[in-house]
């Protein structure tokens, strides 16, 4: 589990934030005895956003030069699943952080929003596509356009979160369904997830097609082996062993 820990500013995510949880992520995901990653924050803030102290200095010379905030991206590179476990506020890039995981199991108390346009910015990690793509249109231009923050239960119904669970319940339920992950084979969950992000990224038909190759793939690895033989057996699977 990576926590996002800078209770002094809601977890504000300045650029050694950046670089500690990229680094932290990349260490696990090339740690082959781990399945899933959990990111999560505190219980009043996953993160309230990138830190607006750190960006009210900066010119565009500065943030076009350096690809400011463009290390987030390995997030999405890292190949094991990735669960955010949200309470609380996760307003622009910790919103974007969020929708950058696999999957995102909120608290009751959880807040998401993309407030950019408050500041006279706009979502600059992803939020604008991954949102729409999350909760289509029309939420997305709502929460862009106005600055306003979406609820757990909202967020649930529109789609952008896997499920709600009492924010006492919340890092228990995002380490037993990474434990659930983790059992399954890894190459097997890595090929999964791999297919569902294909659906973001090209049309049905070729979506299909690249779903299709995966799952033949999948009759090359020892979990499809020992996954159907453990069935036919009556026996649990014991996958990643051996
Ligand atoms: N950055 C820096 N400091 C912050 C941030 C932030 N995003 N959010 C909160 N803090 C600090 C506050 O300044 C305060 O510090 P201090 O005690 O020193 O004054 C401390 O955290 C506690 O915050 P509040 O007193 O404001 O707490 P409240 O409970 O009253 O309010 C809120 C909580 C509503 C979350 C409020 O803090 C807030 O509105 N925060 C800003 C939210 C926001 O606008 N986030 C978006 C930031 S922009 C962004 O994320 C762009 C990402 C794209 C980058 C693209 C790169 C390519």
């Amino acid at each position: 589990m990576v926590t996002l820990h800078r209770p002094k500013a809601l977890n504000a995510l300045n650029s050694t934030v950046m670089r500690e949880v990229t680094a932290a992520v990349a260490g696990l995901d090339t740690d082959p005895g781990i399945g899933a990653i959990v990111i999560t924050g505190s219980e009043k803030a996953f993160a309230a956003g990138a830190d607006i102290k750190e960006m009210a200095e900066l010119g565009f010379a500065d943030v076009h030069g350096q690809e400011f905030f463009a290390g987030w991206d390995a997030l999405v590179r890292a190949r094991t699943p990735i669960i955010a476990a949200v309470a609380g506020y996760a307003l622009g890039g910790g919103c974007e952080v969020a929708m950058m995981c696999d999957m995102i199991i909120a608290a009751d108390t959880a807040k998401f929003g993309q407030p950019e346009i408050t500041l006279g910015v706009i979502p600059g990690m992803g939020g604008s596509q991954r949102l729409t793509r999350a909760v289509g249109k029309a939420k997305a231009m709502d929460l862009c356009l106005t600055g306003r923050q979406m609820g757990a239960e909202e967020a649930e119904r529109a789609g952008l979160v896997a499920r709600v669970v009492p924010a006492a319940d919340l890092l228990d339920t995002a380490m037993a369904t990474a434990a659930t992950i983790a059992g399954m084979a890894k190459t097997t969950a890595i090929m999964a997830k791999d297919a569902v992000n294909a659906a973001f990224e090209t049309t049905l038909t070729q979506g299909v097609k690249t779903e299709r190759r995966i799952f033949y793939s999948t009759f090359a690895t020892a979990g499809q082996a020992e996954g159907m033989s453990a069935f036919i057996a009556k026996r649990k699977p014991e996958f990643n062993k051996g």
